[in-house]
């Protein structure tokens, strides 16, 4: 089955997901916001101040149809209006308290309303201009749900410093995994020359306190590589001058080969002072160009891209050697741990991929440096639809980390599917290591409160492109919508996240909320049943990952096997198995170990099960899995009809397209089941209980 392309669409033709304002019909509102609204002051006047009133007379001007002005002057009248300022401008601090002061961290911001008698004023308050910006989408977006002016009273602060989006663009403009049209930012090995869309992209990004952006794939080839030099600079500042606006650094992938590829080395050793030398200067002549540039992006000695092991060295080595170049200018080093054989044998059962990440980056804890920071996928394996979470959370104290998580769909229905991941990464960032006893989550680790990190957080393989909408399918957007909130807030409710966009975006009309949650809510579920529940995952095909194919990686050299026969399935990763249990903290090898105590959604993963094998609601493994596979498919019509109560009520063009995906998911979930099905029952000649039509 191949993944179906979206057709072309003119690029300066596109919705603004989120961020489409559209007109406030009450009035009465209106009426009580307009003194609020009708002036702007501004008491910073620098470029990203006078951006943030600019932002917000415009989605004023949309909203309510009323200009406001911009007032910049030094003779201000604070009576009625929104002022714009930072933490330390005597003007404001007067409406503030002490206390309040206090809690505005670095790019955090406050909104206050003072409402008296003779004045009317929303106050925003930050003490850089990365707050302002947040805090102004945060005002535009209250006043688009129609916040209570008199109990608005907000002041946040991301809990995590780092939120950062991975593309994985080509320089040819093809996006590796991507399932929304072309790359934003390159095309026919040049990088774009209009940056409009860059600069909405970088609107919806801040809108969702996004700070960092690496706009090119982590595999880095052919004129990819040169990026990092002048040939192309001066046009990456242009971006990263875009996104710097909306307070958002730039990020690049590199190749760990660059200094023989671009300098003419014999050598990239990372421990050669030649090779140290080269980027020195290199990082020198980036930070000339882009004197904010956050740093480097590196996938080393993993899938073919050159790393210190080709030298004999670590990976600390390598990193620190880099992270030693980007020091003096305050850059990082972002390491991906996605190292792991590629070239194995299937016919080894001893080597097991699950354990790959761990064993490579486990004994290195405390040899890097501070500006070195660990990208780790969520799970040991690769973005499944299930996987336990990677033991590297809580297993490196004295290391930076970063969990990576995947918005575009690579293995959950490259967008065809309706797949919401909010609630998923949610159960990932809530699950309790207890590296430093209980309540030791992922999400305290990522965030950096648990050992005190200064460089911390969150990465997500970005799911946009060229296409109309964005993302492909429409409600796609919700994915990245949801990985800015949980980045900047990991407590936040899955379903508060999902409910804002949902209104933000569709406007507030009971059924459309109610409806639209639900589909979101349980597609997730829904597309785990009807494709490899359990825990068990690879049954795709190979390459483009698309479809079901139950052996597709089972004679490959990829790692990746459920080593099904007629009696069983599964890959038993116990301490008495491939041992992978033994990496995490005993609270959960014990769990793990246990096939009684082990989540059932992730029994295939640790365990190799017979299909007699009864599960704790009586079924056996294998009657479990026609159920799951006939439910799953079953309920893909649920979502259907959901969506079709909505007609009318949804912007035509945009109900359409979802409910076009949805008849494609509908046929392609029944392949799934089929296939799956079939492949079950033709292994083990055990019929479904019920009777139901599986194809001999
Ligand atoms: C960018 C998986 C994907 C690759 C991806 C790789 C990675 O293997 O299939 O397309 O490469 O992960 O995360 O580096």
């Amino acid at each position: 089955m191949e993944h179906v392309k979206q057709k072309g669409v003119p690029q300066n033709q596109y919705t603004m997901c989120w961020l489409d304002y559209k007109r406030c019909e009450d009035e009465e509102y209106l009426k009580k916001v307009i003194p609020f609204i009708s002036n702007i002051f501004i008491l910073d006047n620098n470029y990203y101040f006078r951006n943030a009133a600019l932002e917000l007379k415009e989605a004023i001007k949309n909203i309510f149809g009323v200009e406001p002005n911009i007032q910049t002057t030094s003779y201000l009248d604070f009576h009625h209006g929104t002022l714009i300022g930072k933490l330390g401008n005597e003007v404001i601090e007067k409406f503030l308290e002490k206390e309040e002061k206090e809690q505005i961290g670095n790019e955090g911001f406050l909104i206050k309303v003072v409402a008296t008698k003779t004045q009317n004023i929303i106050l925003l308050v930050a003490k850089t201009e990365s707050g302002i910006i947040y805090g102004t989408f945060e005002l535009i977006n209250r006043l688009r749900v129609k916040s209570n002016l008199s109990s608005l009273y907000i002041i946040e602060n991301p809990k995590a410093p780092l939120r950062v989006i991975n593309h994985w663009d080509n320089m040819d403009g093809s996006i590796e995994r991507g399932y929304a049209g072309s790359s934003i930012f390159f095309s026919n090995n040049r990088v774009k020359r209009s940056l409009k869309r860059v600069r909405d992209y970088a609107r919806l990004l801040a809108s969702i306190g996004i700070n960092g952006v690496v706009i090119n794939n982590v595999n880095v080839r052919g004129k990819a590589i040169w990026l990092i030099t002048p040939k192309y600079l001066p046009e990456l500042s242009e971006i990263a001058e875009t996104f710097r606006l909306y307070g958002i650094k730039l990020y690049i992938s590199i190749n760990f080969a660059s200094p023989i590829y671009i300098g003419g080395l014999s050598t990239a050793d990372p421990l050669d002072p030649d090779v140290f030398k080269w980027w020195q200067e290199t990082v020198k002549t980036i930070y000339s160009y882009i004197p904010d540039f956050g740093g480097f992006l590196v996938k080393a000695d993993s899938e073919f891209n050159p790393g210190p092991y080709v030298y004999g060295r670590s990976h600390a080595d390598g990193a620190n050697m880099l992270a030693k170049a980007l020091l003096p200018y305050g850059g990082v080093v972002i390491w991906r741990a996605f190292v792991y054989n590629c070239l194995q044998d299937w016919r080894d059962t001893k080597t097991d991929r699950a354990k790959a990440a761990y064993e490579n980056f486990k004994p290195l804890d405390g040899e890097f440096l501070d500006n070195v920071v660990l990208q780790v996928k969520y799970g040991p394996m690769d973005f499944q639809v299930r996987e336990p979470v990677s033991p590297l959370f809580g297993g490196m104290e004295k290391t930076n980390q970063m969990i990576e998580l995947q918005i575009t769909q690579e293995y959950t229905g490259q967008q065809i599917h309706l797949c919401y991941l909010g609630t998923l990464w949610k159960e990932i960032l809530e699950f309790d290591t207890y590296c430093k006893g209980k309540g030791s989550y992922v999400k305290r680790i990522v965030d950096g409160s648990l050992f005190g990190w200064k460089y911390c957080g969150f990465a997500g393989v970005s799911n946009i492109g060229s296409s109309i909408n964005w993302t492909g399918h429409d409600l796609a957007q919700a994915n990245l919508w949801t990985f800015g909130k949980l980045a900047w807030n990991p407590d936040g409710s899955v379903e508060g996240i999902a409910k804002e966009w949902i209104l933000l975006t569709f406007g507030d009309d009971k059924k459309v909320v109610e409806n639209i949650l639900w589909i979101l809510l349980n597609s997730h579920r829904i597309y785990e049943k009807y494709t490899t529940p359990l825990g068990l995952g690879w049954m795709v095909n190979p390459g483009h990952h698309y479809g079901p194919n139950p052996e597709g990686y089972e004679y490959s050299k990829w790692g990746t096997y459920h080593r099904a026969d007629t009696k069983a399935i599964g890959v038993d990763r116990t301490s008495k198995g491939t041992g992978y249990t033994l990496q995490y903290h005993p609270h959960w090898q014990k769990i793990f170990d246990d096939i009684e105590k082990c989540p059932e959604n992730l029994l295939l993963f640790f365990h190799r099960v017979p299909y007699t094998h009864r599960l704790k609601s009586g079924k056996t493994l294998i009657q479990f899995m026609y159920d799951s596979h006939f439910e799953g498919a079953e309920e893909v019509d649920v979502l259907i009809q959901k969506w079709e109560e909505l007609r009318g009520k949804i912007d035509e063009d945009i109900f359409n397209r979802v409910s076009e995906r949805l008849k494609m998911q509908k046929e392609h979930a029944i392949e799934w089941r089929d296939v799956i099905n079939t492949y079950f029952y033709r292994k083990t000649g055990i019929p479904d209980e019920k009777g139901r039509l599986i194809y001999p």
